[in-house]
Formats: structure tokens, C-alpha cells, sequence
């Protein structure tokens, strides 16, 4: 299996946590998304979108988005499961994962950022604001449907990582990075920190890649 991704991609990173949980581990192509690799015809062939990750399977079959990469590991790879046995929790954590990959994280991905500062000119206190707007409301919103739970685990949905667990991690990553506070969410924080714990976590970190950079 070849894996495409990039050592600061959020989505990249949600899909190496659970290959690690899963001890699966596919060769890692990196697509350098600073230089501008993505939009390659090489790698365009594979993912006309020119986003990452992307996915090609021992059947040489190509996989895209992150979630149905997610999904097809969880079904091709059934243990650990990465979903509650139950039908509510699963919907609950398939929604949780949804507002971070559909909701909060194309507000801040480097198309649009680039849109931002590029097309439109806008300055970077105005980028600032803007990530800060939707990362901190979109991370509120998480830590509301956390506090909704019946039980407060040790995990976003149960006594081990799942679904939630994944997306939650690369956010937080990305709020760190862009300098935004979430330390006030008691419930975010303690699912990061059981996460961090975990080898599957450290891992897939962005410092750990082959390709990482300072
Ligand atoms: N919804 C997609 C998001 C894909 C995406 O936005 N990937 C980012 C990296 S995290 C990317 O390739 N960005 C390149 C760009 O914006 O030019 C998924 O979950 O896979």
C-alpha cells in the first residue's frame, strides 16, 4: 500500500494514527503541499482534487478524503475497532468527527488561506481572526457534544481511541500551531492528553515523519 501525505497535513495525520492503532503500515509518499506538489499532474492523476491523503491499496485501488479512508481501514482492518458497537454512539462519534473534517477543517486549509492572503489580499491579522473565528467556535462546539456525553470516559466515545480520538487529535495539533486556546475545554484537553499517552499518537505526531520540518 502507498500512502500520500505530508508531515503537517491534518488529514494526512488523522489517517497515521489509525493505521498505527491498526499496525498496519503502507509506504509513505511524500507530497510536499509548501512546494506546491500536489498540484502536479503526477499526483493529480491520483486525486484530481490535488488534496491529501490519498491512498492506494495492495489491489491498486485509489482511496481519497480522509473519513473514507478512515472508514475502509475500520472495515478491511476490523481490530481495534474505531467505532462504538452501539448505533447511537457510532452516530455520535461519526457526527463529532464530522464537525472537525467538514466543518472546522476546510476553514483552514492552505488553499484557503492562500485564497485569503493571495486572491483577496487580506492582511495577517485578518488570516488570524479569521482561523481563530472558526477553529475556536468549531472546538466549543466539540467540547459541548463531549459534555452532552452519558459518560465521561477516558476517550472522546468510550475507554479507548476511536474515531472522534483521531479527528480531535490533528485539531488541537492545528490549534496549536495557529496559536488559538483551547486549554479552557476541560473535556478536549483530557481526550488530547489520554491520547498523547498512547505510541499510536506519538507516532503519527508531525515531528515524528520522515518528512517532517522545522
Ligand atoms: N476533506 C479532506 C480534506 C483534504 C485536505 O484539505 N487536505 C489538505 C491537507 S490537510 C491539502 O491537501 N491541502 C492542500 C492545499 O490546500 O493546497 C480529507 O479529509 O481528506
Amino acid at each position: 500500500m502507498d500512502f500520500y501525505g505530508y508531515f503537517r497535513s491534518s488529514s494526512s495525520y488523522r489517517c497515521r494514527i489509525a493505521f498505527n492503532l491498526k499496525g498496519v503500515a503502507p509506504r509513505f509518499k511524500q507530497v510536499h503541499l509548501k512546494n506546491g506538489a500536489q498540484h502536479e499532474p503526477d499526483f493529480k492523476a491520483l486525486n484530481p482534487q490535488g488534496l491529501l491523503p490519498a491512498l492506494v491499496t495492495e489491489t491498486g485501488d485509489v482511496l481519497i478524503q480522509s473519513l473514507a479512508i478512515l472508514e475502509w481501514l475500520d472495515e478491511t482492518y476490523p481490530t481495534p475497532p474505531l467505532l462504538s458497537q452501539n448505533p447511537v454512539t457510532r452516530a455520535q462519534e461519526r457526527g463529532f468527527a464530522q464537525v472537525i473534517a467538514c466543518e472546522i477543517h476546510p476553514l483552514q486549509n492552505l488553499r484557503v488561506l492562500k485564497y485569503l492572503t493571495g486572491d483577496l489580499g487580506v492582511d495577517e491579522a485578518a488570516k488570524d481572526a479569521w482561523l481563530t473565528r472558526w477553529i475556536r467556535e468549531g472546538l466549543e462546539a466539540c467540547e459541548g457534544l463531549l459534555a452532552q456525553r452519558r459518560e465521561h470516559t477516558e476517550f472522546c466515545y468510550g475507554n479507548a481511541p476511536g474515531l472522534a480520538d483521531i479527528c480531535l487529535v490533528p485539531q488541537v495539533f492545528s490549534a496549536e500551531r495557529f496559536g488559538i486556546a483551547y486549554a479552557d475545554l476541560p473535556h478536549i484537553s483530557a481526550a488530547y492528553s489520554a491520547c498523547q499517552k498512547l505510541a499510536a499518537f506519538d507516532k503519527a505526531a508531525p515531528k515524528n515523519q520522515p518528512d517532517f520540518e522545522a
